[in-house]
């Protein structure tokens, strides 16, 4: 068995556990939950980075990074998803939305007088305009449930998540659209990060 590590709150651990749900690997893969945060022996064994998600494979060696895994586990599916690189390219932008959207939590999460509104600033201007490429990139989407859609679906949630003010569905319809989609999904409300 190959074991995912991963915690309820990562939308990088979530992308992979909605995908083992998807092609429908999990009875090959045990999911282990583990918190980057407290050093958990078994996420430090595995993963010198400390971070989640981390693949163990049946081997013994580990792959440390989502789009990684995201693909092994596409290359051992019995009905992989499609994946050209027009859908790798939307990947890789959903992938970096979801970052910048991470990257601005973790400046607030700071001591109050250790914000820096300068990062604050650059990440969220970042976040508009990858929205706004995301949402005039919809109609190359060949279908929403693509490496590259899920991504998307995944960061979207993620700023429902982390910033439930934001009213990133006033502009884009297409991704609106999309999120709405993967909302419907059992993989994707399975998967969600706890409340509170
Ligand atoms: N590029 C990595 C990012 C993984 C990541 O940053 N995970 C966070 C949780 S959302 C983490 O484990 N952070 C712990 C740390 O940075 O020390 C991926 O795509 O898997």
């Amino acid at each position: 068995m190959a074991q995912l590590i991963y915690s309820p709150t990562s939308p990088y651990a979530r992308k992979c556990r909605i995908l083992v749900r998807e092609l429908g690997l999990e009875p090959a893969i045990t999911e282990t939950a583990a918190n980057p945060f407290e050093d958990d022996d078994v996420l430090l064994r595995a993963n010198p980075l400390g971070r989640v998600p981390c693949l163990v494979m049946e081997d013994g060696r580990a792959l440390t990074e989502s789009g990684l895994i995201a693909a092994w586990l596409n290359a051992r599916a019995a009905n992989p998803w499609r994946s050209d690189w027009d859908d790798r390219r939307l990947e890789a932008l959903g992938h970096g939305l979801l970052d910048l959207a991470v990257a601005r939590r973790v400046e607030m999460v700071r001591e109050p007088g250790l914000f820096c509104d300068f990062w604050i600033t650059r990440r969220e201007r970042g976040i508009l305009r990858a929205l706004d490429e995301l949402e005039a990139e919809m109609a190359t989407l060949a279908s929403p449930v693509s490496l590259g859609g899920l991504t998307i679906a995944v960061a979207l949630d993620y700023l429902d998540f982390r910033y439930p003010e934001s009213d990133w569905r006033q502009r884009h319809p297409g991704l609106e659209s999309l999120h709405a989609n993967w909302s419907g999904r059992a993989s994707f409300a399975g998967t969600a990060p706890p409340v509170g």
